[in-house]
């Protein structure tokens, strides 16, 4: 008889990034975070590696109150597209808008990276990475990038995923957390301080 092979599969590490900066109908934004990681929790069945919540001003500056961010490390066992729904769903749950699209939120829920999955393919990610800054404002993808173009840009990201995977490596760029926070320019690094 054949030796048994292992059969215990190793699910795709999934990173996720929460922010708010208005208040919903449960509270503040450091509430709602907590009941979305809750949800998350339930909803996806697995356990998450959370971060500490990050007080960080809005960027772009100016543009409304400061945000609380935070990020979390799970696996998960279906298709991104299943994930990104049910991180709709709970955006919706907490009252969120998908309408402006660098305005105030109640609860933002974003899709970091999945494994090291690159969707829909090289140039498609590659595009919107290099988008011009100018043009952020006015264009985003209707359909879902992975890894999340703008990850190596985003203090307010990358000081939350410092806390739970530091030495993560881009799939594409092959930068760790630690390096991609380190090639920040320092204003987008200032007055990000953890509150809890
Ligand atoms: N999210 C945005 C726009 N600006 N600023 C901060 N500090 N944190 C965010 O999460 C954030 C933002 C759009 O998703
Ligand atoms: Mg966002
Ligand atoms: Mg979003």
């Amino acid at each position: 008889m054949a030796e048994m092979q292992n059969t215990e599969v190793e699910l795709p590490k999934v990173l996720i990034a929460l922010g708010g900066n208005l208040t919903s109908e449960l509270g503040p934004p450091l509430t709602t975070l907590k009941f979305a990681l809750a949800m998350i929790r339930s909803r996806t069945g697995r356990l998450l590696f959370v971060s500490r919540f990050f007080k960080t001003p809005c960027f772009p500056v100016g543009n409304g109150p400061d945000y609380i961010n935070a990020a979390a490390m799970f696996d998960f066992g279906g298709h991104p597209k299943n994930l990104l729904d049910i991180l709709h769903e709970i955006e919706a749950i907490f009252g969120r808008r998908r309408d402006s699209r660098w305005g105030g939120r109640v609860l933002d829920l974003d899709l970091l990276a999945f494994g090291n999955q690159i969707s829909p393919s090289l140039p498609k990610y590659t595009k919107w990475r290099d988008l011009p800054m100018s043009d952020q404002l006015k264009q985003a993808p209707n359909e879902m990038i992975l890894p999340h173009p703008r990850i190596q840009d985003r203090g307010f990201v990358l000081a939350p995923l410092i806390d739970i995977v530091p030495k993560w490596r881009h799939p594409i760029s092959g930068l760790t957390v630690i390096e991609m926070y380190a090639n920040l320019p320092d204003y987008y690094r200032e007055d990000i301080y953890p509150i809890v």
